[in-house]
């Protein structure tokens, strides 16, 4: 054999080597195998092992899973567009989302003097959705009656964990369920992936401008396959409360 030639043995070797150790310590997790832990027993979670979620509000929302920020609408309040992160699912997930329509908060108008509407949807690749399973509460309504003229508003202060797992929602209501051509959503909704997906709300999609929608998404069975733990904490995000 010549040099040439068993250098190129050595190297393919090599190569082959490096691709059958990178397939060894690669971490699968959507097949449902266990990931291997490394040399400290950590299991660390890959991407295999997280979820893609789309959010699209009119106007605006923030939502926290398991009392965490993970999402903030970037764009207030127009145009419309659709939010779509990565999401290392745990279950139960308890799911948070804060929305706003664009409206003054003295008047209760959006644009003027007009009466505008809200609307929130979510999709999550593990098939989680929105419909009216969800909770929904308003804490910023108006203008009362409709009364563009001589506008007047009823505002209550959100709660300080509305967000927390513990929160208890259990004496709201269901959110309310709208057909999509109520919404009228504009084009980023229709490149995204919203199918089974519903359109809420609070019980009136006009004057109801500041919600709070909280959902619990239980997988029974389920077991973490990582065992890093993040000590992220949401307590001290200024700007989201
Ligand atoms: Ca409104
Ligand atoms: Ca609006």
């Amino acid at each position: 054999m010549s040099h040439r030639k068993r250098t190129l043995v050595i190297v393919s070797g090599v190569c082959l080597a490096l691709l059958a150790g990178a397939a060894l310590s690669s971490q699968p997790g959507r097949d449902g195998k266990r990931p291997r832990p490394d040399q400290r027993g950590i299991v660390k979670p890959t991407m295999a092992d997280t979820l893609r979620g789309a959010m699209y509000a009119d106007n605006w929302f923030v939502m926290y899973i398991n009392g965490k920020p993970v999402a903030v609408d970037s764009i207030d309040f127009l145009p419309h567009n659709v939010v779509a992160v990565d999401l290392l699912p745990e279950y139960p997930m308890t799911i948070a989302v804060l929305a706003k329509d664009n409206a003054d908060p003295a008047t209760g108008c959006e644009y003027g003097n007009q009466i505008g509407d809200g609307g929130f949807i979510l999709k999550f690749s593990d098939g989680t959705v929105t419909s009216a399973a969800w909770k929904a509460k308003c804490f910023h309504h108006g203008p009362i009656d409709r009364d563009t003229a001589n506008p007047k508003v009823r505002s209550d202060a959100v709660p300080d964990n509305w967000f927390a797992v513990n929160f208890d929602d259990r004496d709201w209501t269901n959110a309310v369920e709208y057909p999509q051509d109520r919404i009228q959503p504009k084009e980023p909704f229709f490149q995204h992936d919203f199918k089974d997906a519903k359109w809420i709300w609070t019980g009136d999609l006009d004057l109801d401008n500041t919600v709070v929608f909280r959902h619990r998404v239980d997988r029974p069975g389920w077991k973490p396959k990582w065992t890093t733990t993040p000590g992220l904490s949401a307590t001290d995000v200024p700007g989201l409360r």
